[in-house]
């Protein structure tokens, strides 16, 4: 009696493939929440540091109790103006191409204190 085996070497190789985004591109998502502090409205935790080339995602909260009922959220140098009801959370997506310091605002009440966006070069 011979068994014969056939040996089929099968190696498994583990091998990702990063397809579709450049090795220096990385998803940034944050949340921020405009609230009433002191009489003053202001975009909460604070400033967002990202790099350059990154897609940033921001959450946005208008957590703000007394009326109006909405507050925009703008960063002009990226295009970004969005209108944000209370209890009606909204999500802006950009391609943060330029490196710098930018202004996050409220184009709806510009007297409002903003936040920043910071763009490191890679
Ligand atoms: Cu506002």
């Amino acid at each position: 009696m011979h068994r014969l085996w056939i040996g089929c070497g099968i190696v498994a190789l583990g091998v990702v493939l990063a397809v579709g985004s450049p090795p220096d591109a990385a998803a940034a998502d944050f949340t921020l929440v405009n609230i009433e502090f002191e009489g003053s409205k202001v975009w909460v935790p604070g400033p967002i540091v990202v790099k350059k080339g990154d897609t940033v995602k921001i959450k946005a909260i208008n957590n703000v109790k007394s009326d109006p009922a909405e507050h925009g959220i703008a960063i002009e140098a990226f295009g970004v103006k969005q209108v944000v009801n209370r209890g009606k959370p909204e999500t802006v997506e950009f391609q943060a191409d330029k490196a710098g310091i930018f202004p996050i605002t409220c184009h709806l009440h510009p007297a409002h204190i903003g936040t920043q966006l910071i763009v490191q070069e890679q």
